[in-house]
């Protein structure tokens, strides 16, 4: 008989996510675990089903821009695939931006949510990424906006009700570049004041905007108002939330230029648009506009960092399930040790990436509820960059190993298994590159000394860790901060040009010994996480 190899195939990301059972298992308390432990299993199972259908139905039929309709009016519609629409009614009604805001949930909130993203944002074709501009426009409208604007929308974002949740997009990025947002061209004109909102209408071209179906956006712009001249820089930017109007005649004020032709998360819209005359509000103070936004891209970067660790699970959790099935040399891939070793490699480097990831979710849950010191507020500020910057880059490397993993299947389109680097080579670059987060870690550093916070706490873990983690990962991980400490204030002392060379190597070093820490206190009430410390140890520190 003719041989035909078995793919790998959707396993259920639950039941196979020992690393998350033991996150949810020792920093949850007994009810709160019981509920998040409820939701993580049925979503579980949604992976291996609905989920991983929407997935490869979503990225079969991908979004087209119809821009005029058959008689020529212009109508920029953006058609997106029922799967997408399965997509967000799902995540609307497993409340996957409404648990971050889930009162009874208290200062643990965040870690239920993380975990329910860990297992979704792989299988989701990148829906997660509405439901990460979501989120952090909810977070920026409950700190910044006129009650009346956060009255209006708020619900919206984190309903569980399909037919009242709204999703936001984010419109930061213009010609001049997606890092220095300092460049921005887009003018805002002032209309008037209703209430206690300001409106203005904005003119320019926004050159990449994400989540671009969603029913409201929130964007920069420069104030005109036709008697000063408007300030240049990023002082001179204020932030606006532009609530879509659809209707007979398309946008309003909204002109689609085209979609975007990306690499990867093909399924998610992402377009270019151009903006004349369509209404907005201004929220918090004219001129505050990147520090306004700054609540956003905390949100934003840490699904990033959990969207990271979810793409290197799924791929960790094919490749494994495809060693058992893949027969070569005689024995199944499973049984070689090479292979295998490989894999537990893999697998370590997954569960260090979710140990930051649920530690900043954690933070993150604190600081919403009020709970956290002063010095976890530090802590999160320089925590966020460092998380999202490590775990991109460890989740591309990943990935490339993944398909390696699959051999030539790997690199083949209609296997899917592509799509898992396709995918992933995005998280390094938006929402802030390695280097530009590395420079942040530096400003958290000059603002609120965020970077020491973090250093102080690990020098804490260090000191701590004991039985059952191995002896000699314990003396790597303690000589490791010892020289990051040393590296650090070398560096700091240098300040100016050599210091900024040095950030990302401080900064990556500092990520991946976050991890370790973090994965050290889940290796206290954990078997298998103690050997993956060990794993990683050797990894990344030795
Ligand atoms: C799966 C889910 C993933 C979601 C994907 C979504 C896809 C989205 C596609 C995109 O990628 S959109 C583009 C995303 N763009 C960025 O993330 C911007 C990256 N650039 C930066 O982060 C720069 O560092 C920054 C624009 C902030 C630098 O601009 P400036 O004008 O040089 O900032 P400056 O003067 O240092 O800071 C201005 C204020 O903001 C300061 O406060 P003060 O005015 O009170 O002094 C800063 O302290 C504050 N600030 C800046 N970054 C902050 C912050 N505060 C808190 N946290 C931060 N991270």
């Amino acid at each position: 008989m003719a041989f035909f190899q078995e793919g790998p195939t959707h396993p259920d990301l639950f039941a196979v996510d020992a690393a998350l059972q033991a996150e949810l298992r020792r920093r949850l308390p007994e009810g709160v675990r019981a509920i998040a432990w409820d939701r993580c299993a049925a979503l579980g199972v949604a992976t291996a089903g609905p989920l991983a259908q929407w997935m490869t139905q979503a990225e079969a039929q991908l979004p087209v821009h119809v821009p005029y309709d058959a008689w020529g009016r212009r109508i920029d519609e953006i058609r997106t695939s029922p799967a997408w629409e399965s997509l967000r009614v799902f995540s609307a009604e497993r409340g996957l931006v409404a648990t971050g805001y889930e009162a009874g949930l208290g200062e643990h909130r965040r870690i239920v949510q993380a975990g329910l993203l860990h297992l979704y944002a792989a299988t989701s074709a990148t829906y997660s990424c509405y439901l990460a501009m979501t989120d952090a426009a909810a977070r920026v409208l409950i700190d910044l906006a006129p009650a009346s604007l956060r009255d209006r929308l708020v619900p919206g974002l984190t309903s569980r009700d399909p037919a009242r949740f709204i999703t936001s997009g984010q419109w930061m990025t213009e010609r001049t570049g997606g890092s220095d947002v300092g460049g921005t061209e887009t003018i805002a004109r002032p209309l008037g004041v209703v209430g206690e909102e300001r409106r203005y209408t904005l003119h320019g071209t926004k050159w990449f905007t994400s989540a671009t179906t969603s029913e409201m956006a929130l964007t920069l712009a420069r104030i005109d108002d036709g008697e000063n001249s408007p300030i240049a820089g990023s002082r001179g930017l204020s932030l606006f939330c532009v609530e879509i109007g659809r209707g007979p005649a398309g946008w309003r004020g909204i002109t689609v230029n085209r979609l975007k032709d990306k690499l990867g998360t093909r399924a998610l819209p992402t377009a270019e648009l151009t903006l004349d005359g369509c209404e907005a509000t201004m929220i918090g103070e004219p001129g505050r506009g990147v520090a306004s936004i700054s609540g956003m891209l905390n949100v934003t970067r840490l699904y990033n960092t959990i969207a990271s660790a979810s793409g290197m699970h799924r791929a960790c959790a094919l490749v494994r399930d495809y060693a058992a099935r893949r027969t070569a040399f005689g024995r199944p891939l499973l049984e070689q040790p090479l292979h295998e070793a490989t894999l537990l490699d893999m697998e370590a480097e997954a569960a260090a990436a979710l140990a930051l990831a649920m530690e900043c979710a954690s933070l993150l849950g604190r600081v919403e509820s009020g709970s956290a010191s002063d010095d976890e507020r530090r802590r999160l500020r320089a925590l966020i960059p460092l998380a999202k910057l490590t775990t991109a880059k460890q989740a591309v490397a990943l990935a490339s190993e993944a398909l390696e993993c699959m051999g030539g299947a790997g690199y083949i389109e209609d296997t899917g298994l592509p799509r898992l680097l396709r995918d992933a080579q995005v998280l390094p670059i938006w929402e802030g590159t390695t280097n530009v987060l590395a420079l942040d870690v530096l400003r958290a550093e000059a603002r609120e000394a965020g970077f020491s916070a973090v250093l102080r706490d690990m020098t804490l873990r260090a000191e701590r860790l004991a039985r059952p983690i191995d002896r000699a990962a314990a003396a790597g991980i303690r000589d490791a901060v010892r020289a990051l400490k040393d590296a650090a204030s070398k560096a700091l002392m240098a300040g100016g040009a050599a210091l900024e060379a040095n950030a990302r190597k401080l900064a990556l070093r500092a990520g991946h010994l976050s991890e370790a820490l973090f994965l050290a206190d889940t290796a206290n009430v954990d078997e298998l996480a103690a050997e993956r410390l060990t794993r990683f140890v050797a990894l990344r520190l030795g």
